[in-house]
């Protein structure tokens, strides 16, 4: 009788808790809600590594079929590779960074069918002014595309786009291939058109509504899972300042650069607020954005990042670009960087998750 009582229990938990773990979609597809739990199930089990841009460049090389900086390194790719659709918006061929949209497109498709994860950000342009998404000398520009104002047709050609290209992400079986969208991102800094010294927190919070109701309800997009992505911060409170709603974000994460001794400390603070909030909300949890000078401090895999994420439960941290043109700039090692040796330790530790890890965990199944 007690072990009936206990497996009747069991059975009632794990269908309470797999009820639960849904995206915020209702409509979410299959492939969808699969990522999502096995992402939520990862987050427990280990550290996923991703890098901006892995495959389109590198250090001294643009395009080169099967290239990637860190698997140059390491030997393996990127749990994680990160896009961008700045100027999409505009009708572009590329984006900010030079990279082809249809390459992109081909590129997410690769990563899917290799089983990594594809995040995608959106530097898009200030629909108000007609500047970049640096643009911040109005305060006027997060009202002006909202329902009523008079950029709000342009902002829906703006969402369009997005749309179109979302909607082109299919997988060979003609399944959609489930994104990580991360709009509006680091707005708790000031140095984009949607920061926090641009616009008022109710305006903030109707931006991602309205912009998630277009692309969920409108356009029938249902392969997103969409990430709310703060820059630094020191509270609890002031990270969820401005957070939309726990019915339309699937993962609470945070944007922090290595600019200075205090970076341990602060990542550490991040990472066991935003973790913490993760849990309890049942979200997903990320560093969505990071970079180091580990030109100059080449153990700052380990002895930096890992060590101090190392206590954490969280998807994965991704760092920044490695531009072509300028090395200085990498925020991953290429081959003969002088932090390559403590990239493989970093790799070889057994909390890091590279693609290869997570594609034998079939995340989309
Ligand atoms: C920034 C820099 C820029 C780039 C932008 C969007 O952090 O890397 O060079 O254009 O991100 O990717």
């Amino acid at each position: 009788m007690k072990h009936l009582l206990f497996a009747i229990t069991m059975v009632l938990c794990l269908s309470v808790q797999s009820q639960t773990i849904v995206p915020t979609d209702a409509k979410a597809t299959k492939e969808t809600i699969n990522l999502y739990r096995n992402l939520m199930n990862l987050q427990h089990q280990g550290l996923m590594f991703g890098h901006q841009d892995a495959l389109p460049y590198g250090k001294g090389w643009v395009y080169e079929e099967g290239r990637s900086d860190v698997k140059d390194v390491c030997g393996d790719y990127p749990a994680v590779c990160g896009w961008e659709l700045g100027h999409l918006e505009l009708g572009d061929k590329y984006s900010l960074d030079s990279v082809h949209f249809d390459k992109i497109q081909n590129w997410i498709k690769l990563v899917h069918k290799n089983g990594g994860i594809n995040t995608i950000s959106w530097h898009l342009r200030n629909p108000l002014t007609g500047g970049s998404a640096w643009d911040v000398s109005s305060k006027k520009v997060v009202a002006s595309i909202l329902p009523g104002g008079e950029k709000n047709q342009l902002f829906v050609q703006y969402l369009d786009k997005v749309a179109e290209f979302m909607l082109t992400l299919k997988a060979e079986d003609g399944k959609y291939i489930p994104v990580i969208f991360r709009p509006f991102h680091e707005h708790t800094g000031s140095w984009f058109w949607w920061g926090k010294d641009l616009c008022s927190v109710d305006d903030y919070k109707a931006l991602w509504r309205y912009t998630v109701s277009y692309l969920r309800d409108t356009k029938n997009i249902h392969h997103l899972l969409y990430a709310y992505s703060t820059d630094r911060f020191n509270t609890r409170e002031e990270y969820l300042d401005r957070y939309p709603g726990d019915d339309i974000i699937d993962m609470v994460a945070f944007d922090l650069y290595d600019r200075g001794p205090e970076f341990p400390g602060v990542l550490k603070n991040c990472a066991s607020i935003v973790s913490k909030i993760a849990s309890e909300k049942n979200k997903i949890g990320a560093v969505s954005e990071t970079g180091g000078p580990i030109a100059k401090n080449t153990e700052w895999w380990t002895k930096t990042l890992l060590e101090t994420l190392k206590p954490y439960d969280l998807s994965y941290v991704l760092v920044w670009r490695n531009p072509w043109q300028n090395a200085d700039a990498a925020f991953a090692p290429y081959k003969g960087h002088p932090s390559s040796d403590d990239f493989v330790k970093f790799f070889n530790d057994p909390k890091t998750l590279f693609q290869k890890e997570v594609r034998a965990k079939n995340m989309y199944k």
